[in-house]
């Protein structure tokens, strides 16, 4: 795990975000200038559904879960313009990365952010009712505008989730990466090692991977249990392919 000067912190740009302009606003609140931080990876992703919900795998099962998945999507801010959903996911690094991100953005909720922080990003957002089948609501969704990790552990699983090794250059690469050997194929949420039809080949020998990822690859191809779902290996090689459904 990353810590001191080379730590990394995952910051997304959501669909509001970009719907409102504020794009130059948070990359400028981010700046090296102000935070002593510099982009380790930067890159308009069109969120796969795979990605979506790993990405916010921990609120699986909650009310609010269904509507952040569309919300991250970009359905809720374009639902007629496919061409605009997209999020853009940044790497940053820097002393503190992710301490000084998680403050810039402030209190999760809008309404807290305004009282408690006026003048940070997420004061910026708003919360929308969320009602159940019969029109009771049940809660609120929380459009805060940007996505931060919260501690080490978080930012070294959202980064890997996000980005393959050979989205960073060499030198700000925070976590150990290995070449792999074998051929890698996906279906349905499946890994195989040979081709299958229908299947693509997303890892090819000689391919730089997250070690992590080929821990997980090798039991998962031999039907054992693995330390790391596939989806949260596979979300990052569907990113920006063909297919929406995917
Ligand atoms: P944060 O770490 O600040 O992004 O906050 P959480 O991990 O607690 O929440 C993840 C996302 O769920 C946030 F973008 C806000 C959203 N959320 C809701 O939409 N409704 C809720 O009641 C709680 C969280």
């Amino acid at each position: 795990m990353a810590t001191g000067n080379l730590e990394q912190s995952l910051v997304l740009i959501k669909p509001d975000a970009l719907k409102n302009s504020l794009t130059g606003y948070i990359l400028s609140q981010f700046s090296e200038f102000h935070t002593g931080l510099r982009f380790a990876a930067l890159k308009v992703v069109s969120v796969n559904l795979v990605l979506a919900e790993e990405h916010y795998a921990e609120h699986k099962g909650k009310f609010f879960y269904p509507p952040l998945l569309d919300y991250i999507r970009g359905y809720l801010h374009y639902p007629d313009d496919p061409r605009k959903r997209r999020v853009i996911a940044i790497v940053y690094q820097g002393p503190g990365a992710i301490k000084k991100i998680r403050d810039i953005c402030g209190p999760t909720n809008p309404h807290d952010a305004r009282v408690q922080r006026p003048g940070c990003i997420r004061a910026l957002g708003t919360v929308v009712p969320v009602k159940d089948e019969e029109g009771k609501i049940i809660g609120d969704r929380v459009d805060n505008l940007i996505h931060a990790s919260a501690n080490p552990g978080d930012a070294e699983r959202e980064i890997k989730l996000w980005f393959k090794p050979t989205d960073i250059p060499a030198i700000m690469r925070q976590y150990p990466t290995e070449i792999n050997e074998e051929h890698y194929y996906y279906k349905d949420n499946i890994v195989y090692a040979e081709h299958r039809p229908g299947s693509f080949c997303f890892i090819s020998p000689g391919d730089l991977v997250w070690k992590t990822d080929l821990e997980a690859l090798r039991p998962a191809v031999a039907g054992k249990e693995a330390p790391l779902t596939v989806s949260a290996v596979v979300a990052k090689y569907l990113i920006n392919k063909e297919s929406e459904s995917l």
